[in-house]
Order: C-alpha cells, then structure tokens, then sequence
C-alpha cells in the first residue's frame, strides 16, 4: 500500500486541494480531498491523470527526424513512406524491442500512461512468419512491460496496396496476413499480454487501402468487444482513390458500411466533410488525431472546432513518434486551429474556460474511451496512473489549477512533469524514468546500426 498527498489534484468531479491517495495492487483505492498530510504521507504539488497515446506505431520512433532531406521531386506524405518502409524492412525483433521500450519510457516522461500501439510490424524481413506468429507482438509486450505503460494492442489487418483489393507490393511484405493468418496471429497476441498488467486488446484493420469489406466483416468479431482502430482520411490522395473505388469518401464510406459504435477510432479524419463531421460526432466514434505526424506529414487539419461543437469525441496519438509528449501534441491540435481560423482558444469550449483544461479533459475521455477503459482519471478503481507537475517550473510559477495546465501544455516545453506512476510504481522521478539511460542505451546501439 502506498499513500500518497497532492496539495491539489484534477479529480473527475474538477479540481481538489489537499487530495490523499490510497494506492493498493497498481489501483487507486482511496481518494480523499480535504485533508491533510499525514505522517507516512508522500507528498507532492499537483497532481493529474495520466494520458493515453491512443495511436502509436513504435519502431517509427527509430527513424525521427531522418526524413527530413529533401529528395529529387515534391516530398509527400508518400514518399516520407518509402523512407519508412525501407527502415521497417530492416528490423529485427531485437531493435523492435529496443525502438519501443526507449518510446514507452520518453511517452511516461511526457506524461503518456497507456498506449494504443497500432501494430502492423509482423512478419520477418522477407515476409515469413516468425515462429511464434506473434514474435513482434511479445517484443512489444516486452517493452511495454519493462517501461510500465499500459499497453491497448491492436494488431493490425494489412492485406493489400490500395483499394479495391489491389496487391500489396514488396516493400509491405513484412505487414500481410491472410484472415486465417490473422485470427491465429489475434490468439497469440492475446497470450503474448495475457500477465501483462493493464494490458488489453482491440484490432485494427488498417485503412481501406488495406482491406477489402469482405475482410473488414470477416474480421471485426475476432475484436470480440474490445476496440476497433482504422486509419481514415488522412491524405486527400486517399480520398480521391477511394471515391474512385467506391463513389464514397472514406469516412463516408465507413459511416454507411461499417458497423460504427463507440469501440470504435477513426484515426486521422483529416479529410472530413460538414455532413461527415456531423454524422461521425453523433456515432460516438473517437476521432484519433495525431496532431504531430499529421503537420510532420502535411497532412491537413482536421475540423476539430467543428467536430466538438457536434459534440464528438477525440483523444489524441503520437502515431510516427516523431516527437513525444502530451503537452505537445495538444498544443499541436490547438495551434492548428489557430492557424486555420486565425483566432485565440478555439477549443476552449467557451468563455471564461481554460483551453488546456478542455484539451486535457477531452483527450482523457476521448483516450479512455478509444482503448475501452471503463474508469478513466483519478477515482477509485482506476489504474494508478498519475502525472503530477513540477511547481518549481517557472511556467508554472504561481499558477494554480486549470492554469497550471495551460502553464504546462503552452509554456512549459518538456520540463514541467515531476513524476510518472503507472499501475501504482512511481517510474518516473524529477522528469527521469528509472530505465531512461539503459534504454537510451540499448536503442543508441541498435539505431547506430540501422543507419549505418
Ligand atoms: C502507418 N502512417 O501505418 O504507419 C501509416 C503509413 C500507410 C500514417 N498513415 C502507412 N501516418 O498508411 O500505408
Ligand atoms: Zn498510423
């Protein structure tokens, strides 16, 4: 048991001052506002939930910042992939591992607690199967397990190179499944984060480009209630090929034909219509924006104010890695918005109201909601996953409750966050997580030799 005293914490009925905190088993126990410091008390400032990254592809993080060499024609989205794709290609399980437990320690630093880990990276580099079906799988588990993130894995349905069942090509080998292959690569994975504490599973078929309806349908039940993770929109070559194929937009064509529920995450939306933004809000459906890879990538801007005025859902993901960190990627979603709209706080939600606190409130729901967690923020029952600020941090001088975050999300650079507990372990302390150098270590040693 541990019991820890924030002078205030963000509990879900709002703010609290002098908050104790029982913690037993990696859950919160016991939260009582109002009290004050007992003897055996650990006592911290401010205290928040942690946040989930709803959408990460975790070897990406092993290639940041080295697609930014201009090659011979207009750099795209499409060819930032072919970079992409020849650095999957070289891969082994080793680095993967390696890649993905450095990027679930920067993501707890950062103020990032679960992760939605999109998982596409399955076969071995000439495209067989690993013995273990889920090789990659159990490297990711690994990884997740050493750093202490909680861990929603979603394999991923990859089939084809473009719509209407095109063939995939060489360079996505490492990635293909038949639906056999992939109904028996669901049940190892599922063993594979069978004892990982927090752990659970969804699916991901993943865009489609990638899938055919028929295999959309013949692989949603294998979800078998957890949730269900596509990639939609995010490029408007995309939405062209598939108003091509279909005479339909993507989420439009998602909105008619496939059998949306609040399991389920569209990430990206970028493309998304007036009519498409009002239908998707009323579904329930998260939208998975990834703010940080959609500008790295020259995405678009997703039509965030309009979404929310719908009442839609949204949480947030670090998707490419390319960049790691809570703060930054809502800063990202609220400058775009700014940017677009030429106006201040367009996701405050209203007058009087604290952008950073909306930003925060909704990616919390928003994340919980997408990787199927029942009890989300600082109550009783939950996971112990808790972010508190470090008050010493002059962006964060004299502030107090919602300003606090504003203080963190839009000044406080990457410095402002004291301590990280996953699953009730303090992991990270004064900023460092506990593995931060042994990791940096490991992926140093594998990077050197990916890029070499
Ligand atoms: C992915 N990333 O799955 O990693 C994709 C690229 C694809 C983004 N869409 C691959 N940002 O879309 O085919
Ligand atoms: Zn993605």
């Amino acid at each position: 048991m541990t019991r820890l005293h924030f002078a205030s914490a963000l509990l879900p009925s709002g703010w609290a001052n002098d908050v104790q905190m029982v913690i037993t088993a990696g859950a919160i126990a016991e939260v009582t506002p109002g009290v004050a410091p007992a003897g055996g008390d650990e006592r911290h400032g401010i205290a928040l939930p942690g946040l989930a990254s709803l959408h990460s592809h975790a070897f990406q993080r092993g290639m940041a910042g080295l697609a930014e060499l201009r090659g011979d024609s207009t750099d795209t989205f499409w060819t930032w992939r072919d970079t992409m794709y020849r650095f999957a290609l070289a891969m082994t399980p080793d680095d993967v591992a390696a890649v993905a437990t450095l990027l679930y320690v920067e993501m707890l630093e950062q103020g990032f607690t679960r992760v939605g880990e999109f998982h596409y990276l399955h076969h071995d580099r000439d495209g067989s199967p690993y013995a273990d079906l889920a090789e990659m799988a159990v490297r990711i588990a690994q990884a997740a397990e050493a750093s202490g993130i909680a861990l929603t894995l979603l394999p991923s349905f990859y089939a084809h190179g473009s719509f209407g069942g095109a063939a995939p090509h060489a360079g996505q080998r490492r990635f293909i499944c038949s639906v056999d292959q992939f109904a028996a690569l669901m049940a190892a994975s599922r063993k594979a984060i069978s004892r990982l504490p927090g752990a659970n599973i969804g699916i991901a078929p993943h865009s489609l480009r990638a899938v055919t309806p028929d295999e959309l349908a013949a692989i949603i039940p294998l979800a078998d209630g957890g949730p269900v993770h596509i990639h939609a929109a995010e490029q408007v070559k995309e939405v062209e090929d598939c108003l091509a194929w279909s005479g339909r937009r993507p989420v439009q064509w998602l909105l008619e034909h496939a059998p949306l529920d609040q399991r389920w995450c569209l990430i990206h939306a970028t493309h998304t219509t007036d009519a498409e933004v009002t239908a998707f809000a009323k579904t329930g459906v998260v939208a998975g924006l990834c703010p940080i890879t959609e500008a790295s990538l020259g995405d678009g801007i997703f039509p965030a104010r309009e979404f929310v005025d719908a009442g839609g859902a949204f949480g947030v993901g670090t998707d490419s890695n390319v960049l790691v960190g809570a703060a930054d990627e809502l800063r990202q979603l609220e400058y775009g918005q700014r940017l677009k709209h030429r106006e201040r706080n367009v996701l405050s939600g209203g007058a009087g109201r604290s952008t950073g606190r909306t930003l925060f409130d909704h990616a919390l729901a928003g994340g919980a909601r997408a990787l199927a967690q029942a009890a989300a923020g600082l109550r009783p029952g939950a996971r112990a996953d808790i972010v508190t600020l470090d008050t010493a941090h002059p962006s964060l001088a004299g502030r107090l409750r919602d300003a606090a975050i504003d203080g963190w999300i839009f000044a406080g650079g990457t410095g402002a966050i004291d301590c990280v507990w996953a699953g009730g372990h303090k992991v990270v302390e004064g900023g460092r997580h506990r593995l931060r150098q042994t990791a940096r270590e490991r992926f140093n040693a594998a990077v050197r030799r990916l890029v070499a």
